[in-house]
């Protein structure tokens, strides 16, 4: 690479000669001042310049015209959310972007526009040289995405989300996104960030209407985190509420004297009603004996997505339930494991009737994309995510800002209000 440099009494003025002198593919490395402006001396500034022929050639393969793009798949129009209908809602937030109801915009100087507007075009032009590294491979769509949807795209893929729904996002986005919102990376990711906000089925969490009970019951797979979980839910519905609720516990776990005793300890500690169901016909004698409630929380016994006969017991327990409450089936699952598996095990308990899903881990993963691509696939709702092993604190009621903000900017124990 060539390295120049450049210099004027304003940063455009630098700018401008750089581009007269090498053309638009050039990189800005550094903007420097050199002299501040005082009385009878004006400012002088220099702006650094990196300059490659390879990357010239290159970035001309990522920025073919709109219309060379391919065609949207035909299966999207079968896809669970009508992402084209979010996508023309979304393009709104272009008005949100702008200020804010009484609040006096200052207006900034042209000059000053047209570096920021300059700046952040050459911003992304190092931005997709950077994403030219992450796959070599160079999947069709990345060939064809514009520079400042570079990042985005190379974000929303390495989070684990199925290839084939980036894709489609990204081809919806291109063609329904407001032309002033592609001026930069920036407005790209808020309008994709808000796309993807759209398309998350959350669960929202209601307070109990007078009377009403709730018997929740969490099933999955082995050691996900279920029993720590229900402690965490129980601690919250008791104690953490601004109402507090009655609670009881049940535990579902014919195979294991260590579960029940786990969960024991936290009925003591939280001194609430806990009954153990050995065989499925007590499951209703449980429910009964626990009438004064009003959570009934349910615990179950780990079953490997293959092991059809623990699923079973959990099924008739279910049907044979006599109580007149309504069980709602939280499926919880880690966030550790790639897409194809959380689909494969929600698909070894749908016979159980998942009503949510709750994932578990999230402190311990770096991509969110897997628990994206799920929901959206499968459209059942996220009722809680579970981001560590303290009870009750690393308990997060689902929403989608939560996920998606996860998923492009990382896990942080900042990001759990
Ligand atoms: N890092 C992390 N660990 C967790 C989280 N949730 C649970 N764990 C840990 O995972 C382990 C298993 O948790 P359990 O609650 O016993 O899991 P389970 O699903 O009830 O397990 P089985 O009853 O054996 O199927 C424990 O060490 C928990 O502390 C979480 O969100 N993050
Ligand atoms: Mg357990």
């Amino acid at each position: 690479m060539k390295v120049l440099t450049f210099s004027g009494t304003t940063p455009a003025e630098a700018l401008k000669k750089a581009k007269e002198a090498v053309g638009n593919d050039a990189m800005l490395i550094e903007t420097r001042q050199l002299q501040k402006k005082s009385l009878g001396q004006s400012a002088l500034y220099e702006i650094v310049i990196g300059l490659d022929e390879k990357t010239a050639v290159h970035q001309k393969a990522f920025k073919k015209p709109l219309q060379e793009q391919k065609p949207l798949a035909q299966e999207s129009s079968d896809v669970l959310f009508n992402i084209s209908e979010a996508a023309k809602q979304i393009s709104k937030i272009s008005e949100v972007t702008q200020e804010s109801p009484g609040v006096k915009k200052i207006e900034e100087p042209q000059e000053l526009k047209e570096i920021k507007k300059e700046i952040a075009k050459l911003g992304d032009k190092v931005k997709v040289i950077q994403n030219m590294f992450w796959d070599e491979r160079r999947p069709d769509m990345q060939a064809i995405i514009p520079a400042e949807f570079s990042e985005i795209y190379r974000l929303a893929s390495q989070s684990g989300m199925a290839k084939e729904h980036l894709d489609e996002i990204m081809a919806m986005t291109l063609e329904h996104m407001p032309l002033k919102m592609r001026e930069n990376s920036q407005t790209v990711k808020r309008y994709f960030q808000t796309l993807l906000r759209k398309m998350i089925p959350v669960r929202v969490e209601h307070k109990l209407r007078a009377g009403q009970k709730k018997v929740i019951m969490l099933v999955g797979p082995t050691g996900v985190g279920k029993t720590t979980s229900i402690a965490k839910l129980a601690a919250r519905y008791s104690y953490l509420l601004d109402k507090k609720y009655k609670v009881g516990l049940v535990v579902l776990d014919t195979y294991r004297i260590g579960a029940v005793e786990q969960l024991m300890q936290y009925a003591r500690m939280m001194k609430l009603g806990i009954e153990t169901v050995v065989d499925p016909p007590e499951f209703t004698t449980a429910l009964q004996s626990l009438h004064y409630c009003d959570y009934i929380l349910i615990d179950t016994m780990g079953s490997s997505p293959y092991d059809k006969e623990k699923i079973e017991t959990i099924y008739e327990c279910l049907q044979g339930s006599e109580s007149a409450y309504e069980i709602d089936v939280v499926l919880v699952m880690p966030s550790s494991i790639k897409y194809e598996d959380l689909k494969a095990t929600h698909e070894n308990f749908s016979s159980l009737g998942i009503d949510t899903m709750m994932f578990t881990k999230l402190d311990e993963t770096r991509g969110f994309g897997n628990i994206f691509s799920l929901a959206y696939d499968i459209k059942v709702p996220i009722s809680y995510f579970s981001v560590g092993q303290e009870v009750p604190e690393d308990l997060v009621v689902a929403s989608s800002e939560f996920l998606i903000e996860c998923l492009l900017e990382g896990f942080s124990r900042g990001r759990v209000r």
